[in-house]
């Protein structure tokens, strides 16, 4: 901790994963500890929590403008960096239109700064600003808008604690929302709910699992498809839930008589009885919850895969009460509210299509422009126009060159646009590749509002002051729309962006700041009685229907062919890191407790290969090749290989694929065709 900044202790939310839990700074340890928050009612946190406080008073700061000269990037004023900014935007406006430049919104940011930006991009006249969900669950909110007309958690974290069976399928809450397992699930298990882990590997959410279904990454169809049929075939559906509330069973269930359970659960990879066992354990149970993650959201048929467990939800019933429902869990701590006020390149603030004239009037009223009619593009789709279509880009709190997929094409991409910008806290990987670099404030500098996952509006208040020329970062986006655009950016603080954004928000209407004080309160939000709904489609389904519909849902094969001699490469998360690494790799703390990546590998396929435990391996495809020590264990299925994305190096990216879901966007992350080597022998 540098000895020169000023700390407070005031509430705010943890800067990690979208559980958003309160923490505050500690004066007695230097760092954060967690305070009586709306998720953390008891105050715990969880390790990342804990060591939030490490990147505030970090010696890598940005703490001033750089800009490009003669190659390299030198220091500069606030003056020049705009200046630059303006002329080079303005520039590629002039002769490449709008749809030339694109800005990158940041999940890991407020509300306020998110409604700023995307507004910014509308009014510089392009719908070119995504954020990161799309690469999460952007595939979970495209089903889940699709059928129940809402894309985020069905129900609260409260309630969901009286569900008698969890279904847990591609996520890992033990690791990546440790307070939602440790305060949330754990005592749910103890007092009997029966879990099941879908999850090629074992690890630490299996450790409390009923049953676990190691699924061929790529293969959730198939084994979600036979989890319906024997729900069917054994009597388990809800048959007055099936009358009231569910249209297309009859076709559904025509579909499933195609299904035959042994061959689906050996395409999946899973013991059919293993699998009869699952669907028995969702089937009977009264009240049983749904929560998915990245394994499912994070393949080039992601919508599918959801499209697929939604019908085992309205099948048996488990919607619109409490402890029950699909509920993704979300990734950073405001990738639900990035979404929720706009910056998405189809959608307006509350999920409005920016295709629908009557959604932009409104929003005109307010803003004092109407917003381009014309959807933008997606993040990855962006990356891959650099230098074509996209000339100019805004890189805001993200750091794509390390979490973008095919990071060798992604880092070609970023070398062949005109004029790059990364407003970031730290010199990272991205920013190397920027002409113009703004040093922005970490979470404990700033104020605002983030939503958490389960819905759950909460305010950040700073708890330091900046670093050397470092500025706001609202401050820095207010410039930025000021500078490009004719647009009204004269915001007085945070409160007054949070005031404009609840009037243009419908699911945010009527939310007051002195409101949430150091509570919270929930969308879809009513002033009437200054509650949120906790437990969605009750009686209707947000998409104003009382119906939803069943899908048969075909297996897609996964967009990498995998050859006798490949292993498939899935990546995710550890307890201890985040993300792109950015800020949890300059933790001491957190380093200490994961100092390296390495490649977990099943004991059949290193003896296959020579491999021991320990050794330096080579793993490669066409996109790429990366070095990493390999940690042999049956913990991974068998034809395997798993790794996290954390690090710069080794650039786990370069080896990920970058097919896209049709509708979601969202890239194939987790299965990739590599072949794994011991080192020198390749
Ligand atoms: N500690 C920590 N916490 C985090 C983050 C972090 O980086 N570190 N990031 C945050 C973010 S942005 C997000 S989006 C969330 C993500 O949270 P999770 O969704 O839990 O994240 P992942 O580890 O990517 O993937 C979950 C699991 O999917 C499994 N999996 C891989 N392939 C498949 C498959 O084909 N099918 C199935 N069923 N499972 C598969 C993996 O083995 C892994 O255990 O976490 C958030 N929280
Ligand atoms: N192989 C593989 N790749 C993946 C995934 C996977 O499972 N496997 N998961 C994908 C998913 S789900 C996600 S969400 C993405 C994440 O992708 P990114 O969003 O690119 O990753 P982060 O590391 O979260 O990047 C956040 C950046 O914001 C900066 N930052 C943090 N706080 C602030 C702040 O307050 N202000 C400013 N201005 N900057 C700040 C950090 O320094 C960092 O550079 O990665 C994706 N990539
Ligand atoms: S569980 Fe998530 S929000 Fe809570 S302390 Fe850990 S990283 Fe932060
Ligand atoms: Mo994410």
């Amino acid at each position: 901790m540098s000895e020169d900044r000023n700390y407070a202790e005031a509430e705010s939310i943890c800067p990690f994963c979208g559980v958003g839990c309160g923490i505050a700074y500690d004066e007695r340890t230097g760092k954060a500890t967690g305070w009586r928050a709306p998720v953390n009612r008891r105050g715990e946190v969880c390790p990342k929590g804990v060591a939030a406080f490490d990147q505030v008073g970090h010696e890598e700061r940005l703490t001033t403008p750089l800009v490009r000269e003669g190659g390299r990037l030198v220091p500069a004023t606030w003056d020049e960096a705009f200046d630059r900014i303006e002329s080079e935007f303005g520039r590629v406006r002039r002769e490449h239109g709008p749809d030339a430049a694109f800005f990158f919104a940041s999940s890991n940011c407020t509300n306020e700064e998110n409604y700023v930006l995307q507004k910014g991009a509308r009014a510089f006249g392009t719908n070119n600003v995504d954020n990161c969900a799309r690469l999460c669950h952007s595939s979970t909110v495209a089903a889940m808008r699709a059928r129940f007309g809402a894309g985020a958690m069905t129900n609260s974290l409260d309630d969901l604690t009286e569900a008698d069976a969890f279904l847990v399928v591609g996520a890992n809450p033990a690791e990546q929302h440790p307070v939602i397992f440790r305060s949330y699930f754990v005592p749910a298990l103890k007092s009997g709910t029966e879990m099941i882990h879908v999850d090629p590997r074992s690890n630490a959410t299996t450790d409390g699992a009923s049953v676990h279904l190691p699924v061929r990454p790529g293969y959730d169809i198939p084994l979600l498809n036979a989890i319906a049929k024997v729900i069917v075939a054994e009597g388990l559906a809800d048959d007055s839930f099936v009358d009231e509330r569910v249209e297309g069973f009859e076709e559904f269930v025509s579909f499933l008589d195609g299904v035959d359970v042994e061959a689906a659960a050996e395409l999946a990879g899973v013991d059919p009885s293993d699998l009869r066992e699952a669907a028995k354990l969702y089937g009977e149970a009264d009240a049983a919850a749904v929560f998915t993650g990245m394994g499912m959201s994070q393949h080039h048929c992601g919508t599918d895969n959801v499209h697929a467990l939604l019908n085992l939800a309205l099948l048996t019933g488990n919607v619109g009460r409490p402890g029950t429902g699909v509920n993704p869990l979300r990734g950073q701590n405001n990738v639900q509210g990035a979404g929720d006020v706009g910056a998405l390149p189809n959608l307006l603030p509350g999920y409005r299509d920016v295709t629908d004239g009557e959604a932009r009037a409104t929003v005109a009223e307010e803003w004092g422009f109407e917003p381009p009619a014309r959807p933008g593009l997606t993040e990855v789709e962006a990356t891959h126009e650099f230098g074509d279509d996209v000339r100019a880009a805004y890189v805001f709190g993200e750091n794509p060159a390390v979490t973008e997929p095919n990071a060798n094409a992604v880092r070609e991409r970023f070398e062949a646009a005109e004029f790059v910008v990364v407003h970031d806290i730290f010199p990272t990987e991205t920013a190397e590749l920027a002409d113009v670099v703004l040093p922005g404030s970490s979470w404990a500098e700033k104020a605002g509002t983030v939503t958490n996952t389960d819905r759950q509006v909460m305010r950040m208040r700073p708890n330091a002051d900046l670093p050397g020329d470092a500025r706001p970062d609202l401050d820095i986006l207010r410039e930025l729309g000021d500078r490009l655009t004719d647009a009204d950016f004269d915001y007085d603080g945070p409160e007054a962006v949070f005031d404009e954004l609840t009037r243009v928000t419908p699911i945010y209407e009527g939310m007051t700041y002195d409101g949430i004080g150091t509570e919270s309160q929930r969308w879809p939000f009513s002033a009437d009685d200054g509650e949120g709904v906790a437990v969605l489609h009750a009686d209707r389904f947000a998409t104003g229907s009382k119906t939803a519909e069943l899908r048969p849902v075909e297996h897609v094969e996964p967009a990498d062919p995998v050859t006798d001699d490949e292993l498939v490469l899935t990546t995710g998360r550890v307890i201890q890191q985040f993300n792109s690494g950015a800020v949890t790799r300059r933790s001491d703390t957190l380093v200490r407790m994961r100092p390296e990546d390495a490649l977990q590998i099943h004991p059949d396929d290193a003896a296959r290969r020579d491999i021991a435990d320990g050794d330096d391996v080579v793993v490669a495809n066409a996109r790429g090749e990366v070095s990493v020590a390999a940690a042999v264990t049956p913990a991974v299925r068998p034809g395997t290989v798993f790794l996290t994305f954390h690090y710069a190096n080794p650039l786990v990216n370069e080896l990920t694929g970058d097919a896209l879901d049709p509708t979601a966007k969202i890239p194939e992350y987790k299965h990739s065709a590599v072949r794994v080597t011991v080192e020198g022998e390749a």
